[in-house]
């Protein structure tokens, strides 16, 4: 895979995606966005791919926004467009069948926190910074940054932090749930690599399926209870229900298979 703004690279079944535009802290730009969309595109149907780490280039961004020089001087209609676009590629994200981690190595401002926050976890460098400062340049978060951040936070704070624009730091974004972890820089891609490899060695099928039953929690008009019933009795139809009943009986790992 060959990409101009970002980088991919595949080990152990691991896709490490980098966003690659450091002299602009990684902004997000309509490339970066249809390339990501390409990237997983390409890992839902590459069975070598088990899982995602997606991270920015440099020490200093994981991705300070939506690229503002790009959407400075955009109709109403462009805008509406940019939003609609970047929430469609996020939510692909958000679904995405196999485990998505965000390791935040900086900035993760306006549609780079929304990025983050479309990702399953997210483990942050201790230097990485957040905010959804999009009220300081006359927009709102297009790329459903008010109502991730509200999910994962609560309503009380998402919304000061949405109306201030302010900034907050690791360990902050940690009490506040934001994030899962907070590392030293050089330990981001180990730690993020740890979580990364404890979820592959689970039931691929079973991952999935708990990534449905939460999204639905968040979905209008679907019943997450009912999901989960339904995720649950289909498990009992699968070799990896049948592997992991049999490794345990037979106090032995399971191998999964994912089918
Ligand atoms: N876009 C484009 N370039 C950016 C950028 C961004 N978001 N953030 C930084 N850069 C560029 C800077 O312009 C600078 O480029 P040169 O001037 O050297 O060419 C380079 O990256 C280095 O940045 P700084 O020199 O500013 O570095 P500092 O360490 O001094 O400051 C900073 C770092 C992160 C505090 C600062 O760069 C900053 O405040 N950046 C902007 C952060 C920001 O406001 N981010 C939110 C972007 S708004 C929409 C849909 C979605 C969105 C909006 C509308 N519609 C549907 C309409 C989403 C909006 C956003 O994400």
């Amino acid at each position: 895979m060959d990409y101009k703004n970002i980088l991919t690279e595949i080990k152990d079944g691991i896709l490490y995606v980098t966003l690659n535009r450091p002299k602009q802290l990684n902004a997000l730009n309509k490339a970066v966005f249809s390339e990501f969309e390409a990237i997983l595109n390409d890992a839902e149907n590459n069975d070598e791919i088990k899982g995602l780490i997606i991270t920015g280039s440099g020490e200093k961004a994981f991705a300070a926004g939506a690229d503002i020089k790009e959407f400075a001087h955009f109709t109403v209609e462009q805008g509406k467009e940019l939003s609609a676009n970047g929430q469609r590629i996020f939510k692909k994200a958000e679904i995405f069948k196999k485990p998505i981690i965000a390791a935040v190595n900086g900035f993760a401002l306006g549609g780079g926190l929304e990025l983050a926050m479309a990702c399953h976890i997210r483990i942050a460098s201790d230097n990485a910074r957040f905010g959804q400062p999009e009220v300081s340049l006359g927009v709102t978060p297009g790329y459903a940054g008010t109502q991730r951040l509200t999910q994962l936070i609560g309503k009380g704070k998402a919304i000061e932090l949405l109306m201030t624009g302010a900034m907050i730091k690791a360990d902050e974004a940690l009490k506040l749930g934001l994030v899962n972890y907070v590392v030293p820089q050089k330990e981001l891609i180990s730690k993020s690599e740890d979580i990364m490899k404890t979820i592959l060695q689970q039931s691929p099928v079973a991952v999935a399926g708990v990534i449905r039953c939460v999204d639905a929690f968040f979905t209008d008009g679907i019943d997450g209870f009912k999901t989960e019933v339904e995720e649950f009795g289909k498990c009992f139809g699968t070799e990896d229900f049948k592997e992991g009943t049999d490794a345990f009986m037979n106090k032995r790992k399971p191998d999964f298979t994912g089918k």
